[in-house]
């Protein structure tokens, strides 16, 4: 089926937000005797706030209450980080790959897992340039649930297989392929190469061949 529509995830295609994350899980875990590092890290990339905790406690169960604190903590120190973002903190090649979309008429979303979402997008003043976006507060199972691509595609009214996600992500890429979308990586392929197509980074991907390969 053609694409009507682009899907964009927010950290790691647009913008880099992964060391802000990181460092803010960092300090929190320090502050709270948890054992925790930039290896570790890498399994956060894209899963939410709640799971990102699970993994860095590893198994270790707490009272709700606990983990509530501790996510609030985090997010306390990852939102005085953002403070810091401006528009010059998009990803090369971000912002003319979405009006390449729009020139095409093609229909253009964000579907983040973020909760904090819509503060980076008016930081990177881009809000104007999608017709909808969904972020960690849209739908209850966060990726790799289909749930929030399936979301925002019943929101730009168009068809699961009508749309193409851009993820960097595994379980971006998993969302997008149970959602039955068309899934285009963006990174190595040992994180994102079970897509349908796979680009190194942002300023590598070629519209083009994504709109023929998902025809
Ligand atoms: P928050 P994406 C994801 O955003 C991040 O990649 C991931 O590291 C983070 O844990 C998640 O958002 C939740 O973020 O704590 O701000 O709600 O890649 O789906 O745009
Ligand atoms: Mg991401």
């Amino acid at each position: 089926m053609s694409i009507k529509a682009i899907i964009f995830d927010l950290d790691g295609v647009i913008t880099d937000t992964a060391e802000f994350h990181y460092q803010s899980w960092q300090r929190m875990a320090d502050e709270e005797g948890l054992d925790f590092s930039r290896e570790k890290n890498e399994q956060l990339r894209g899963v939410s706030r709640r799971r990102s905790l699970e993994i860095i406690l590893d198994g270790q169960e707490l009272p709700e209450e606990e983990m509530q604190r501790l996510m609030d903590k985090k997010n306390g120190y990852y939102q005085e980080k953002l403070k810091q973002m401006t528009t010059e903190d998009m990803l090369p090649g971000a912002e003319e790959l979405i009006l390449e979309v729009k020139n095409r008429n093609l229909k253009t979303a964000v579907a983040s897992a973020s909760r904090n979402a819509r503060t980076v997008i008016s930081a990177l003043e881009i809000g104007d340039l999608f017709d909808t976006i969904s972020d960690g507060h849209s739908v209850e199972n966060p990726k790799p649930a289909p749930d929030l691509f399936l979301h925002t595609a019943e929101k730009l009214n168009v068809e699961p297989e009508e749309c193409a996600v851009l993820e960097d992500a595994e379980a971006g890429i998993d969302a997008a392929l149970a959602a039955d979308m068309f899934a285009v990586g963006i990174g190595p392929a040992e994180r994102v190469g079970h897509g349908d197509l796979v680009f190194a980074s942002t300023a590598d991907v070629k519209l083009d061949v994504i709109l023929e390969e998902a025809d």
